[in-house]
């Protein structure tokens, strides 16, 4: 935990740039606060105004928010709109036809760029080839592709006729999206060929096909496959379509689905601490409420802006911040096929520099591991074009912070660290760049309208100052609505009867700054992991390496790591003899490729140890503080006396 005391100790303080404050949407610290006394005084009125003036609606609301059955909370609920056109037409109506919408760069560095009005007719065009296959509002459509101008193209087309996109990160197994298909009884895969990253090609579509013939996947009709790379590819004739000859001689209008407020957008499983992922289901009007005013708000973006999101759209960043936030602010957006360090470390200060990106959004760990890869590499390229930086997914560390501030943006851009969370739908707290005095390591203050609060344990709020669980005080119009197909485990999850049943459980610890009140987060609070900003429930592993037929029983946490912010540390006990030395090592190799075919390559165990049995009470629990301490390499000498096997820890202990 030396980075949260870094943190804590944290005195330096940048306060916004005179030039950005003057000409920031908001501007100023007493126009943040003016904001936050409007939601203050009168809530709905505040969400409403907000709803008017940023979102188009087909037919205007009059409800504002519904608390009628708590926590599924309605927002806009008598309104009706439609989200793609918001993102697409109403741009082009509003003269952005000939403005580029995507400068997308392959991993090879070739460069496409689409208009506003081509990526509208590319909406359309599939918009009306999934409508040709009998798709229609409401049928659920997982999509599994790699980061392209179609993957954006099949959420906006899924949005435009009232389909409910579920999309799964490529990185994923066949077994993980299997269990997508079925949860979601998913009517449509849309996936692609093969996906190119780091100068390799790999196949992507034949995990559809292995996840499909693992069965409970009878509700999938067809498998639409986007022609990527043109390597060999096989095709199930009656079920799997080509992308090209799907949208060859389609109609070219389509009228948008007009869906009421509520209607679910899309599906997005998550890791939570208990059993398998989670749906997380979000609206249509809110959610895409939070994404515009957060892009104004947050990052402040305006008509001449290239904005840069490096997220995959597999995660909920890519979602808000690449499929739909940018575009329905009629903005320019880059969306990069490649990796960071491929063909070298430069690629991303690469990028900045040939598109003349202004507004630059990534991960901690990508920053991390940029560091490490060439500190002086930033300045080798022309960042001159950057206003503004971001970073989500994980606390970023002073020491990171400070390198992103100094040496990408010239100690000229605020560097907005952004918490929030697949559940929120986009930022919660998070300092405004033309408003808010940065403090590295910092979220800063909560959004306008966001009442986040630190609690104990009985849902107390505490003095500033004191550590706790970070909460939400009143629900938001981008909040999930529920858990697909488990309204209960949504209740369970996030709105918990300890806490009163009206308060947001966020999942992470957080404190207060003493004097400023400014936000620091700690980190799950809960079975959860953050690996390189993925979100893995321990569990999930747990339940992967326990089906392996050769596993008795194991335990997995998490370590600080310098470079991914958290490591997988699994405790294994197997059915034969604990192996040593040299079989260790082996059966530690077959284990994480084990994990890698069960969950996905993200959530292979970093360290795999062998213990005859593990550290458990006398009731049989298994002590996982003491799993901790021993993935840390700390004493773990002390209060072992409820510790049924105490000898245990001297064999955990010699690692592999
Ligand atoms: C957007 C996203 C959510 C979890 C969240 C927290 C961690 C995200 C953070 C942060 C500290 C930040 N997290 N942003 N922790 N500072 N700026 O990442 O969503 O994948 O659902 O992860 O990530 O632990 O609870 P998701």
């Amino acid at each position: 935990m030396t980075s949260i005391q870094s943190v804590l100790q944290e005195t330096r303080i940048f306060p916004p740039p005179a030039e950005v404050v003057a000409r920031a949407t908001v501007s100023g610290m007493a126009a943040y606060e003016a904001l936050c006394r409007e939601a203050e005084a009168d809530y709905e009125g505040f969400w409403a105004r907000l709803a008017r003036e940023h979102l188009s609606w087909k037919r205007p609301f009059d409800e504002v928010l519904d608390e009628s059955r708590v926590p599924f909370y309605k927002w806009f609920a008598d309104g009706d709109l439609n989200v793609s056109y918001n993102c697409l037409d109403r741009n082009v109506e509003a003269g952005l036809g000939e403005k580029t919408a995507i400068i997308f760069e392959a991993d090879d560095g070739k460069v496409t760029k689409v208009t506003y009005r081509e990526l509208l007719a590319r909406t359309i065009a599939f918009a009306n080839a999934l409508k040709s296959q009998g798709i229609a509002k409401g049928d659920r459509v997982v999509i599994y592709m790699p980061m392209s101008i179609e993957g954006v193209v099949a959420m906006q087309a899924c949005a435009r006729i009232g389909a409910i996109h579920s999309v799964v990160f490529g990185g994923f197994s066949a077994k993980s999206l299997q269990e997508r298909i079925q949860d979601a009884g998913a009517v449509a895969v849309i996936t692609a060929d093969e996906q190119c990253r780091g100068g390799k090609t790999m196949p992507l579509k034949p995990a559809v096909d292995e996840g499909i013939a693992m069965g409970g996947c009878e509700s999938i009709r067809c498998v639409i496959v986007y022609r990527r790379t043109g390597g060999p590819c096989r095709m199930l004739a009656g079920r799997d379509l080509w992308w090209h000859e799907l949208i060859a001689n389609q109609p070219e209008t389509c009228e948008p689905e007009w869906v009421e407020a509520e209607h679910p957008l899309f599906l997005l499983y998550t890791s939570g601490s208990t059993g398998k992922p989670k749906g997380v289901q979000h609206s249509s009007a809110g959610y895409l409420l939070h994404a515009v005013i957060t892009m104004k708000w947050v990052f402040d973006i305006r008509p001449e802006d290239v904005f840069w999101c490096t997220a995959d759209i597999g995660w909920v960043t890519g979602h808000t911040y690449i499929a739909y936030g940018p575009l329905a602010c009629g903005a320019t957006e880059i969306i990069f096929e490649g990796i960071p360090t491929w063909p070298d470390a430069g690629r991303f200060w690469k990028l900045i520099q040939d598109h003349k990106v202004s507004i630059f959004y990534t991960a901690p760990t990508a920053i991390r591991s940029l560091i490490k890869a060439g500190p002086e590499l930033p300045r080798q390229y022309d960042l001159s074009s950057l206003r503004i930086l971001g970073s989500v997914g994980e606390p970023i560390n002073p020491e990171a912070w400070m390198w992103y501030y100094t040496e990408v943006g010239g100690s000229r851009c605020p560097v907005l660290d952004t918490f929030w969370q697949t559940e929120t739908g986009g930022h919660m707290i998070a300092p405004l760049p033309g408003a808010t005095p940065l403090v590295p390591g910092s979220c800063t203050l909560p959004l306008p309208g966001i009442q986040a609060a630190v609690v104990d344990e009985n849902g107390n709020e505490l003095p500033w100052g004191e550590g706790g669980s970070l909460v939400v005080k009143k629900p938001w119009p981008g909040m999930l609505r529920t858990i697909w197909g488990d309204p209960e485990r949504f209740v369970k999850s996030y709105y918990p009867i300890e806490f009163g049943g009206r308060l947001y459980l966020a999942g992470d610890g957080a404190v207060r700054d003493a004097k400023t009140g400014y936000f620091t987060i700690m980190g799950r609070i809960d079975d959860v992991l953050n690996v390189s900003g993925h979100r893995m429930g321990t569990m999930e592993i747990e339940s992967a390496l326990v089906a392996n037929p050769l596993v008795a029983e194991a335990a997995v946490v998490g370590r600080p790591d310098d470079l991914t912010g958290e490591a997988i540390c699994a405790f294994v006990v197997l059915k034969g003899e604990r192996p040593q030395g040299a079989a260790a090592e082996q059966m530690a190799t077959q284990l994480r490729e084990w994990v890698g075919k069960e969950i996905g390559p993200i959530a292979k165990p970093r360290d795999i140890r062998f213990g005859d049995n593990l550290p458990k009470t006398r009731s049989g629990k298994i002590m996982r503080r003491l799993l901790r301490q021993l993935a840390r390499g700390e004493d773990v000498a002390q209060d072992v006396s409820t510790l049924e096997n105490p000898a245990i820890l001297e064999q955990l202990k010699a690692g592999v």
